[in-house]
């Protein structure tokens, strides 16, 4: 049970009780910053803010910029000085920055110099934006601030600290409002409980900070646990693998698609301090983990988090972990499969997945609050079995199981056998109309280098692996998939027949 005090900062609780001279952020030039340079360059900022930029207590600021110290130490800030951070991602383009900022009501933006551009573009009626990092004199690092501690605003425990976007695979993005209690459960949760970090770890990963995935295991876990992390701008397969080696990283975030491309560069690179392997954002194929594990010999911890629920809440710890599954419910949280009118389905049997814990979903202003939660649980979209154990196996996304002449097929399911050929590094299967079987199954594979483009072959493959009717019907070949900004494979565009 989390019990947390009525008034609560969290920036102030991530920032505050560790000795001055360890380090919290470094960088791969091997630039780092301790705890101590860390509170004095938050509370310069949060002087900076308060002052000079006007901004007050529920003021709405934008975050905009590559994954840096400096984006990490805005975020904590705005915090300190109890407004609350709307985080984006640098990928992002004008037209839905303006979007997110007029749901959010954005008046003061931070960004990155090497961001600004398509901000100012969006255009956004009375939006002030300043950049850091630019080096001019006004520059939001060059400001004059008081050399002297900021105090903390007294935020309550459920006093909004973040609005995180998503726009999941497709739609209208929907603004997430979680708490400044929300912050310190996920580490309370996920972090302690699986993790288990020391203060000697040092994290490292590709999600960026404006994706919760990223911000939860780059800023919050390893403050937290008065760890370090490593801050990588350029956080590529073959980056990561050298920055974990250069930088002894021991635990590492990731998604399935990195773990797999890492795979094949593996050679020649020294993975031994690594301790934690986490893979989110996207199902983690058994193959996958398997592979990892012989190669490395480390275990991938697999979780299913949602920007709605700001972090990982099915998961499992080391000895726990079951590849395959992505493991039970988080220590403060609980988990169901149920059908569509509520009811829970019985083990075995695929479901709706509903969560509840500490942290719930709060769009902002959006009428889809009603289908994310109903009646206390939030239901994610992802459609699970529950195992006779307690293990929750991952069967597809709720909008992507195929229905072929009356068969149920996850197309996760065919993925994963695809994904079991050596040539396969990549693959997505959707149900294309048919007229005679309701639907039938499409597949996408990404090939590795020098690779043949042999589909019968593939087909034939799969048909050893699967029930023929689950046999994709047409294997088409593609040089990438669509994803999202995140990571995440946009089956809608395949659907509609991206890249044929
Ligand atoms: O959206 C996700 O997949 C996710 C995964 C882990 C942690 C946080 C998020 C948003």
């Amino acid at each position: 049970e989390l019990d947390y005090p009525e008034r609560l900062n969290c920036a102030v609780e991530l920032l505050h009780g560790q000795p001055d001279d360890r380090p919290a952020f470094r960088t791969p030039d091997g630039g780092s910053w301790t705890y101590g340079e860390l509170r004095a360059r938050v509370d310069r900022l949060a002087h900076v803010l308060t002052g000079g930029l006007g901004v007050v207590p529920g003021n709405r600021v934008l975050l905009r910029g590559p994954t840096t110290p400096w984006l990490a130490a805005c975020w904590l800030a705005v915090l300190k000085a109890g407004a609350i951070a709307v985080t984006v991602l640098a990928q992002q383009r004008p037209h839905e920055l303006s979007t997110v900022c007029g749901i959010a009501g954005v008046r003061h933006a931070l960004c990155d110099v090497r961001s600004v551009d398509d901000l100012a573009r969006a255009g956004v009626p009375g939006l002030a934006i300043t950049t850091y990092g630019g080096g001019s004199p006004d520059d939001l690092l060059n400001r004059p601030a008081p050399d002297a501690p900021y105090e903390a605003v007294d935020t309550a425990c459920d006093d909004v600290a973040l609005i995180a976007f998503t726009s999941g695979t497709t739609g209208r993005p929907k603004g997430c409002m979680h708490y400044h209690r929300d912050v310190l459960a996920i580490a309370d949760t996920f972090s302690r409980h699986v993790l288990r970090p020391t203060a000697d770890d040092v994290f490292a990963g590709s999600p960026p900070l404006g994706f919760t995935f990223g911000l939860g295991g780059l800023v919050v876990f390893p403050l937290r646990a008065g760890a370090s992390a490593l801050l990588l701008e350029q956080a590529r397969p073959r980056q990561l693998l050298a920055a974990i080696a250069e930088h002894r990283v021991s635990v590492l975030f990731t998604a399935p698609t990195a773990y797999r491309a890492m795979l094949g560069e593996l050679d020649g690179h020294d993975t031994a301090s690594l301790r934690r392997c986490v893979s989110a954002g996207e199902n983690l194929p058994a193959a996958t983990w398997h592979a990892w594990h012989e190669r490395t010999g480390l275990r991938i911890i697999n979780g299913i988090g949602a920007t709605e629920l700001l972090h990982i809440f099915v998961s499992a710890a080391d000895e726990q972990v079951r590849p395959g599954t992505t493991g039970v419910p988080v220590p403060g949280w609980q988990a169901r499969v149920q059908d569509a009118d509520g009811r829970p389905v019985p083990d075995g049997e695929p479901g709706l997945l509903a969560v509840r814990g500490p942290v719930g979903c709060r769009y902002l202003a959006d009428p889809r609050q009603r289908e994310y939660v109903r009646d206390g649980w939030n239901i994610t979209g992802d459609t699970y079995v529950r195992d006779p154990d307690g293990y929750f196996r991952y069967v597809a996304r709720a909008d992507d199981m195929i229905v072929s002449a009356g068969y149920n097929i996850a197309g996760p399911e065919v993925e994963e056998a695809l994904l079991r050929h050596p040539d396969v590094v990549e693959a997505a299967v959707v149900g294309r109309p048919d007229e005679a079987r309701g639907q039938v199954v499409v597949a996408y594979a990404v090939l590795g280098e020098g690779a043949r483009r042999d589909a019968e072959a593939l087909r034939a493959f799969v048909k050893r692996e699967l029930a023929p009717y689950k046999c994709p019907r047409e294997i088409v070949f593609l040089d990438a998939l669509p994803r999202t900004a995140t990571g995440k494979l946009q089956r809608f565009r395949l659907r509609a027949g991206a890249g044929t």
